[in-house]
């Protein structure tokens, strides 16, 4: 048909006149596009299930769900941000009710074979167990603990745990807000034992000590002179010291370092009020001493929960958290300030010169800082 033996425009109530007919389709969600390739709707990328499906979810304790709630947690998009402290909003209800456990010691010690022993025992128990990281070179690396499943392998396959390494740290303090908040979630998808595990290596105890009820250190035999060494700032965060490996020939030797880790231990200030920090043996090995340790913590949050110190501590730490939250927000946006930014080399180099006092620079800096933020303001 040539264009001008085209029909003139005709209403398309006029069924007869058309061989073909346009009928209304199904419109196109918000949250949807259309792949042409493939002829169907699709999600947009990053929409996701809604606020509400991820609710329900997770609280079905289903687990593709509660990956996805922590994915949301974990990314440092804003828009995701705020999904996520919608969804932690409505969950936290229903957080809270798990004995939280962190779980430290040198490269080498035992840390995740410990994990996937201990983890297995309380699976054993009818218990369901998460397992979650600190790493304190996450941030740098982009690497993480926990990615050696390897040592895990029983545990990551038991329907009753469920394992999440390290996520990386983004902004400061990242690291930190992530973990604890991945912990509600696993609490509101009804975990029973959040197990926090860290190399003990710097920061990161103090920071997990922060987050868990019960703190444990995990420790080999030989200690003499490594016991000497070894700061007694991280013996002092311990609700329990743990000699792993106390199995064939070494058994003996591990406990004799039960014994010297006791005396050190007696003269040291506890890590909670009215409980005694011990020393113990056992093995990841032979599985030997494995369940006194979850004796060891039931006695623990009994006793603990009997005198009100374990909900003290929960109280004081969210408090802490909060206050730590404060400051993170505080630094980052001082320091990305467009003002600091700009004025900040220059007072530096003037006080590493020497030509300037660091205190009257500081001052400069936060006087030039609090007015731009002045006629910031509405
Ligand atoms: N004999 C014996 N060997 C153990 C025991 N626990 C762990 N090991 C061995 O010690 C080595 C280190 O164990 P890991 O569980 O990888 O230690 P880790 O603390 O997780 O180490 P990092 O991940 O490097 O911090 C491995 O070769 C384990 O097989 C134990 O109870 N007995
Ligand atoms: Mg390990």
């Amino acid at each position: 048909m040539t264009k001008d033996k085209r029909p003139e425009w005709t209403d398309p109530s006029q069924l007869e006149n058309f061989s073909t007919l346009v009928r209304k389709g199904v419109e196109l969600q918000s949250d949807q596009t259309f792949d042409k390739n493939k002829v169907r709707f699709q999600k947009k990328a990053g929409s996701g299930p809604s606020i509400d499906e991820l609710y329900t979810g997770v609280l079905q304790g289903d687990r593709s769900i509660l990956a996805r709630s922590i994915t949301l947690i974990e990314s440092n998009a804003e828009q995701h941000f705020r999904k996520a402290q919608e969804l932690l909003q409505k969950l936290l209800p229903h957080s809270g009710k798990s004995i939280r456990i962190g779980i430290t010691g040198v490269p080498g010690a035992g840390k995740s074979s410990f994990i996937e022993a201990f983890g297995t025992y309380l699976c054993e128990q009818g218990l369901k167990v998460a397992v979650l990281a600190v790493d304190p070179s996450s941030s740098l690396s982009g690497g993480s603990i926990l990615g050696d499943k390897t040592r895990m392998e029983q545990l990551s396959r038991n329907p009753r745990a469920f394992i999440r390494p390290s996520p990386s740290g983004g902004k400061l303090g990242g690291v930190h807000r992530k973990t604890r908040e991945t912990m509600l979630l696993c609490e509101a998808a009804g975990f029973d034992v959040i197990l926090i595990e860290t190399v003990g290596v710097g920061q990161s105890e103090v920071i997990v000590r922060d987050m868990v009820d019960f703190f444990m250190l995990l420790v080999l035999t030989g200690a003499g002179d490594e016991l000497q060494g070894m700061k007694k700032g991280i013996m002092e965060l311990a609700d329990g010291v743990f000699v792993n490996k106390a199995d064939g020939e070494n058994k003996r030797n591990a406990e004799k370092t039960k014994a010297e880790y006791n005396r050190i231990l007696h003269f040291l200030q506890p890590a909670t009020k009215g409980w005694q920090t011990k020393a113990y043996t056992c093995s990841a090995l032979t599985l030997e001493g494995i369940d006194h340790v979850w004796e060891v913590i039931k006695s623990f949050e009994e006793g603990t929960k009997g005198t009100g110190i374990f909900d003290e501590r929960r109280r004081r730490q969210t408090k802490e958290w909060m206050t730590s939250m404060i400051i993170d927000q505080l630094q980052v946006n001082f320091f990305h300030h467009p003002v600091v930014k700009e004025q900040l080399p220059k007072y530096e180099n003037e006080v590493i010169a020497g030509g300037r006092t660091v205190t009257s620079a500081v001052e400069l800096l936060f006087q030039q800082y609090y007015q731009s933020k002045q006629t910031e303001l509405p």
